[in-house]
């Protein structure tokens, strides 16, 4: 039923046609015949080696460089500033032509006639190579720049923890394939995701991006994902996966996150360096394009303890040597170069080689076997390294040449612009939409249920709720009546985010880290409601909260990872079932979370619920109907 609408709707869509009037100039020529980079009757690799033999070192060091794009007031360009050239000088005096688009999508079709904008630029330029774009995730509830961003008109699904909640490659597939006809509407064809990490310490600020702690699991629905966005092999309807982050975040030593100094080693107690790379080999095998190193070095091992990507045992030895990835190898942002963040200075994550000048640390990231220097635009490193003799031409040839293989492959360099007025239709259109609402409903994990209080069906006109964390003037709408204090009510409904511990700033704070317990008073101010009324507690799972006092306490408890108001209530009043099975285990206490060894799933000592729990509701929930 799904499959069948689904290809009605992919159907229904209207082809991206190229305008009359973006039309390069060099496409009207019909005098002279095209150069063979441009004439799209040679195969890729005749095109490649056309293209390298006309590129000057400038030309070349542009490609090794992937920065982020921001956009200039009113869908201009950006005039550059906080240590950014102008997207003018990026594209026109350093030939960048890699770029993660960073600005919410709120207006599809001015997105696409950005995007539009940014490749008139580059075919300005004396190649006309166009622009890859990028992107963080898009489709879930989360804005953390640097990290993704909320869905905005694409359509909205829970988080890739949600979609590993229902444990059903079907659903990944669709998302992606979704995904995928939304990112190319405005023209986004590269996603810097997936993010295929293990949540084996429960503690780290990252967990929300992954598909949790268990390595098959997450090798299984990693593939359908990495399919639905490149397709079976990848081509001009095609968006290229980064998958991340090699060898496999997780580990972190006491479950802080190497983008900060604190937090960069990697450790591994329990000798299960492997463990996590499990996903990376299904990846491989599945087509993943492109992989990127994680910030972090690892800390007693055979490797050398410096940050994955200047590490070339990782890189050469193990990523391409021994697993056999031919792909290109992206490095995460920002690994030279210390940048401006929250009014204070960002360190360049150059993790156990901070003393090397940024010539030195360009040098090992290119020794290491890195194509492409991820959140940096210093072109002029690379220069430099080839000119002195340190680095030869023939290794940036090798890399760029990837990096130019995958753009003729997606089709580019014979139409890189989108139709924005189709953008507007595809973009967050209704069967879309419908899709990513059934996932956030479907993906709601039960954990308990006392006395089958839900699902809340045949309620007694005017029954009276408390409610926190929803948005109370929508729950109005379902003519669900709600009143100020728990004292008045005859349920509440609490929603909770996990707990953590603030942090300083906005970029670090966004990234919830620490304590996965609430604090003595959070805790008592709870009990006080769970205490007084029948509450049901839905706390989302971005990481694996440790609540053993509301599962005692509260009436009914919910895990959800990314869902709306509607979404909840449907759930809660029967229109639909909850489905998901937890995708790690909830810890008991912060004590055996700290006695638990970060690279060791399933270690913490008896928690309150096992990987894969998850209860269903004792009466029958149709798809379309009630529960009954
Ligand atoms: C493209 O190359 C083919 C094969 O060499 C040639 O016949 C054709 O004229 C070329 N097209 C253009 C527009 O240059
Ligand atoms: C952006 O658009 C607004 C409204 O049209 C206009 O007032 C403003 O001057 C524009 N800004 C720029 C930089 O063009
Ligand atoms: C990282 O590991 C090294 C080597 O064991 C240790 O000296 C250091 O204190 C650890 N932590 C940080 C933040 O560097
Ligand atoms: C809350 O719901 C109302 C009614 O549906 C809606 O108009 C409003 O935009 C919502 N507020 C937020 C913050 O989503
Ligand atoms: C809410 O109640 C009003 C008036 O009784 C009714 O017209 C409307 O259909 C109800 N809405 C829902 C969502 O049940
Ligand atoms: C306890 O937690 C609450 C909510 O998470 C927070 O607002 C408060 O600042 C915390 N109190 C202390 C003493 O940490
Ligand atoms: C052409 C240009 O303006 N290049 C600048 C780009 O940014 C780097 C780093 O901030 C500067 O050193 C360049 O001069």
């Amino acid at each position: 039923m799904w499959t069948a609408a689904f290809t009605l709707a992919l159907a229904a869509m209207p082809s991206v046609t190229l305008g009359a009037t973006r039309r390069p100039h060099w496409m009207n020529r019909r005098d002279t015949a095209l150069p063979i980079y441009r004439n799209s009757s040679y195969c890729v690799s005749e095109r490649v080696e056309d293209l390298i033999g006309r590129m000057t070192l400038e030309e070349k060091a542009g490609q090794m460089f992937q920065q982020m794009l921001f956009v200039g007031e009113n869908n201009t360009l950006f005039d550059g500033g906080s240590g950014y050239n102008s997207t003018k000088v990026a594209i026109g005096e350093m030939y960048m032509t890699h770029f993660n688009l960073v600005a919410d999508i709120e207006d599809a079709q001015a997105v696409a006639e950005f995007t539009n904008l940014i490749q008139e630029t580059a075919l300005e330029t004396r190649l006309g190579i166009p622009v890859t774009l990028s992107t963080d995730p898009r489709h879930s509830f989360t804005e953390h720049i640097g990290t993704g961003f909320q869905a905005g008109v694409f359509s909205q699904w829970p988080e890739s923890l949600g979609l590993a909640a229902l444990r059903d490659a079907e659903v990944v597939k669709k998302f992606a394939e979704i995904a995928r006809e939304e990112y190319i509407a405005v023209g986004l064809r590269a996603a810097l995701h997936p993010q295929v990490d293990l949540s084996t310490e429960p503690r780290w600020a990252r967990i929300k991006g992954t598909w949790g702690e268990d390595a098959t699991l997450t090798s299984e629905l990693l593939v359908a994902y990495i399919k639905g966005f490149q397709g079976e092999v990848l081509g001009p309807h095609s968006v290229s996966t980064v998958t991340k982050h090699f060898p496999g975040g997780g580990p972190l030593e006491n479950g802080e996150d190497s983008h900060f100094n604190y937090g960069k080693n990697q450790t591994y107690p329990g000798n299960n360096f492997d463990y996590f790379l499990t996903p990376f080999k299904a990846a491989i095998a599945a087509g993943a394009r492109q992989m990127m190193p994680y910030y972090s070095r690892p800390i007693g091992t055979k490797y050398e303890e410096v940050g994955f990507s200047f590490n070339k045992g990782i890189v050469t030895g193990l990523l391409k040597e021994e697993l056999g990835f031919e792909g290109v190898v992206l490095t995460d942002w920002g690994l030279i170069t210390d940048a401006e963040m929250d009014g204070g200075i960002f360190e360049a994550r150059a993790w156990g080689v901070e003393h090397l000048s940024g010539l030195e640390r360009a040098a090992k990231i290119l020794d290491a076997g890195c194509d492409q220097f991820g959140g940096e635009e210093r072109t002029d490193l690379v220069i430099q390294l080839v000119n002195d003799g340190i680095i030869s031409e023939a290794r940036i040839d090798q890399s760029v040449r990837k990096l130019l293989r995958e753009k003729f492959i997606l089709g580019l360099f014979d139409n890189p612009f989108v139709d924005p007025e189709a953008a507007a239709r595809v973009v967050g259109n209704d069967y879309f939409v419908r899709l990513g609402e059934d996932a956030q409903r479907r993906s709601y994990t039960l954990l308990t249920n006392k006395d089958n209080i839900l699902p809340l069906t045949n309620l007694p006109e005017k029954t009276k709720f408390y409610v926190e964390g929803f948005n109370a003037t929508f729950i109005e709408t379902r003519n669900l009546t709600t009143v100020d204090t728990p004292e008045e009510a005859d349920y509440a409904f609490l929603r909770l985010t996990a707990p953590y511990e603030p942090r300083y700033g906005v970029f670090e704070a966004n990234m919830n880290a620490g304590s996965l317990a609430y604090n003595a008073t959070e805790q008592k101010r709870q009990a006080a409601i769970y205490s007084t009324v029948p509450t049901i507690v839905d706390i989302i799972l971005d990481r694996p909260a440790v609540i053993p006092e509301i599962v005692e306490k509260a009436a009914a408890v919910l895990g959800s990872y990314g869902s709306s108001t509607e979404a909840f209530l449907d759930v809660i009043l029967g229109e639909s079932g909850p489905e998901g099975k937890l995708p790690f285990d909830l810890p008991r206490s912060m004590e055996a979370v700290e006695n638990n060894m970060e690279d060791v799933p399933f270690d913490t000592r008896n928690p309150v619920f096992k990987f894969g729990h998850g209860l269903r509701y004792a009466s029958k929930c149709g798809d379309e109907g009630k529960c009954t």
